[in-house]
């Protein structure tokens, strides 16, 4: 029997991407309306878009992704202990700063020393993937614009986990060089520090740890070097990553320009993820390499 094609309008109803609403936000996650965002503190002002979607209200813990591990349907590969960076101009910490999910004292701090293939399986393993950087942008400054997902105010010991001086003279001791506080007080996690325990680094869906803790993986790869971004596993291929974390240094900075961007491959101690629920959007590939920094 021949087929026969649905009327117009019935075409373009199925090709339409579903409206995601709040009710179909796993438990755990945030609903974020879709729309369009207008950014005008940075240097090149500009503008995100996108539609509805739901994400971790936190950062993966290793505890979840220790269960993960252990479940063989999802089959999520075992956590590193030691960091990896190509670059060798980064220094590279060994244990005991990656947290793996061995200890039961940081189970409920986010798991680090994660390739983006590992974060990329973990959220599909449960039928997420990872966000988009326009996404996980959305999801800090939204629905206003921000400056800091919890509003103007400069980051202090209070609003964030960052690299203060519990943590800056840890690395000073270590390192020929002066490893400056991003602020002038303890913040009271010289490493991670549990998802959520700071109550300020919410932004103004309830989303937590955005700006502090650790820095997580996006969907989204650049062509920061080279322009290969048609090779897939070429040397030119870098991901996006978004937030700070509690080796950063330098709280006035504007962390989300340029973006940071990094190797599939590295697994960094102050590297993380949270996943996204909802349709696939369009293309995540940024072939604009002039807002990347490596
Ligand atoms: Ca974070």
């Amino acid at each position: 029997m021949a087929a026969t094609s649905p009327p117009p309008a019935a075409a373009a109803s199925q090709q339409a991407q579903p409206q995601m609403k709040p009710e179909d936000c796993p438990e755990g996650t945030v609903f974020i309306p879709g729309g369009k965002l207008t950014l005008t503190v940075e240097p090149t002002p500009r503008s995100l878009e996108t539609s509805s979607f739901c994400i971790d209200r936190t950062e993966v813990t290793a505890r979840a992704y220790r269960a993960c591990v252990a479940d063989p349907a999802r089959a999520c590969t075992p956590a590193e202990a030691t960091e990896y960076h190509k670059n060798g101009t980064i220094y590279v910490p060994r244990k005991p700063y990656c947290n793996p999910g061995s200890a039961e004292e940081l189970l409920e701090h986010p798991v680090t020393c994660m390739t983006w293939q590992q974060a990329e399986h973990y959220c599909s393993s449960l039928g997420r993937r990872l966000p988009t950087q326009e996404e996980w942008e959305m999801a800090a400054r939204g629905p206003d614009g921000r400056m800091y997902p919890w509003g103007t105010e400069l980051p202090t010991h209070r609003h964030a986990n960052l690299c203060g001086p519990e943590c800056a003279q840890r690395f000073s001791r270590r390192l020929p060089i002066r490893w400056w506080p991003a602020f002038d007080t303890s913040d009271g996690s010289p490493s991670t520090a549990p998802v959520g325990a700071f109550s300020l680094d919410a932004s103004a869906f309830g989303v937590r740890d955005l700006y502090g803790n650790v820095s997580e993986w996006t969907a989204t790869v650049t062509c920061y070097s080279e322009g290969k971004c048609n090779e897939p596993s070429s040397d030119g291929e870098r991901i996006v990553i978004m937030g700070e974390g509690w080796r950063s240094i330098g709280a006035d900075r504007v962390p989300w320009y340029p973006v940071n961007v990094t190797r599939p491959e590295t697994r960094g101690a102050d590297l993380g993820f949270r996943c996204a629920f909802g349709p696939a959007p369009g293309p995540i590939r940024t072939p604009d390499s002039s807002a990347a920094r490596p």
